[in-house]
């Protein structure tokens, strides 16, 4: 009998290329007999196509990207990890010869398009949310083996926490997260699980009761409340969709018990099914949000790479696939939202405002060797919330 595996890339496959589309490797043999293998190019990591309504994106991934391309001879020019960009605007280039990462683009596209559709989506709930607790909830969604890639993608999209154990290890970030349903069952009796939950970790997470297994949520509220007290950070509503009507009106409801009854600080979370939609309905009446699936399946945003310059005696020729634009470029910043795309090497024009365009593309990786310090998870956060503070504030016109 077979014994079950897990089918897994293990990570000397991907680096290697071996995690690759046949075609790939085909054409590099081709290249080979064909006496092109020394042929160097231009490759560039582009969006040419968002979602319908998306304006903008989160460029995530970088960091994978760059392990990838590390050793071998290639010059990797880039906009940092956490820039939010627009619609055909180049991301990425790669300069060397084609042979050497050729067989790459498969997974390097995967690790990109996986990273910065998340990294979007999160960004997005996270503008929907405001100042309200986003926690991402979404690692039952996916595949384990990408686990801490999307707690951090979805950092660096903005959400405020993630509960992914692994993402101690790989982040160097504390895993957050309450407690499930499964806990409330094998009691068979809610009080003594909270109480239990608060007996371990009273003042080393906060206590968030989850309501809604056994009674109504009003009820179970009152319950946790009056067991745990002033121990009782806030609630957790993950209501069934089959009892939810209308989700706001519950949430009114509970709030209005625990005032009545004198808990003024008991904080509340939804979680389950939530979205864009569900979080602006919702975000005036609760303090966070659980957010799973609809971060970790999120609309795709379509990134590909495309040779667009190939080194021909002695000098680059632009060419390119029709329907993409030829030529390698760089990308210069004169507000977020504004960005001046220019052929690479040549001077941008000035802003529309008179300031001096910030240069955004960086060269990251020399012959092979990482020439660029690489920001922590927690920077590329700060370096996106502060994007979409600009982005929110234009939009308010405040
Ligand atoms: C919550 C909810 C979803 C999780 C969070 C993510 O789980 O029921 O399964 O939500 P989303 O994918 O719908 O956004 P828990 O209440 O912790 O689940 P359990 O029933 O395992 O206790």
């Amino acid at each position: 009998m077979r014994k079950p595996r897990l089918y897994i890339a293990d990570p000397e496959e991907i680096l290697s290329g071996s995690a690759t589309d046949v075609y790939f490797s085909r054409t590099r043999e081709i290249l080979e007999k064909a006496g092109l293998g020394d042929v160097r190019v231009r490759a560039e990591v582009n969006a040419y196509s968002f979602p319908r309504g998306y304006e903008w994106a989160v460029f995530a991934g970088l960091e994978e990207a760059l392990a990838m391309l590390l050793g071998k001879k290639v010059n990797v020019y880039s906009v940092p990890e956490g820039t939010l960009f627009r619609r055909r605007q180049p991301l990425m280039t790669i300069e060397g010869v084609y042979r050497d990462f050729a067989e790459l683009e498969t997974a390097i596209l995967g690790v990109l398009r996986f990273a910065t559709s998340i990294a979007t989506k999160a960004a997005r709930i996270k503008v929907a949310a405001g100042d309200r607790t986003v926690l991402f909830f979404g690692l039952r969604a996916l595949h384990p083996a990408v686990q801490p890639s999307a707690d951090r993608a979805s950092l660096i999209g903005g959400v405020d926490g993630v509960s992914g154990v692994l993402s101690r290890k790989y982040l160097g970030v504390e895993p957050r997260g309450t407690m499930p349903h499964a806990l409330i069952i094998v009691f068979g009796d809610q009080r003594k699980a909270w109480s239990w939950f608060a007996e371990l970790y009273y003042g080393k997470t906060p206590i968030i009761a989850l309501v809604d297994t056994f009674y109504d949520e009003r009820i179970e509220a009152l319950m946790a409340a009056d067991l745990l007290g002033e121990k009782l950070h806030g609630v957790r509503l993950d209501t069934p969709s089959s009892r939810r009507g209308r989700m706001r009106d519950i949430v009114e409801e509970v709030k209005w018990a625990l005032r009545l009854r004198g808990y003024r600080d008991v904080k509340i979370y939804v979680s389950g099914g939530i979205d864009e939609d569900q979080i602006k309905e919702l975000r005036d009446v609760v303090d966070g949000f659980g957010v799973g699936t609809s971060i970790a399946w999120p609309p795709n945003i379509d990134i590909s790479m495309d040779i667009v310059e190939v080194e021909e005696d002695g000098g680059w020729t632009p060419r390119a696939k029709r329907g993409k634009m030829p030529g390698a470029k760089e990308v210069y910043r004169c507000r977020v939202g504004e960005d001046i795309v220019v052929k690479m090497g040549e001077r941008p024009p000035a802003c529309r405002n008179g300031r001096e365009p910030q240069k955004l593309t960086r060269l990251y990786v020399k012959d092979g060797v990482l020439v660029e310090k690489l920001p922590s998870v927690g920077e590329i956060r700060e370096y996106v919330l502060s994007q979409l503070g600009e982005i929110i504030k234009g939009e308010t016109g405040s």
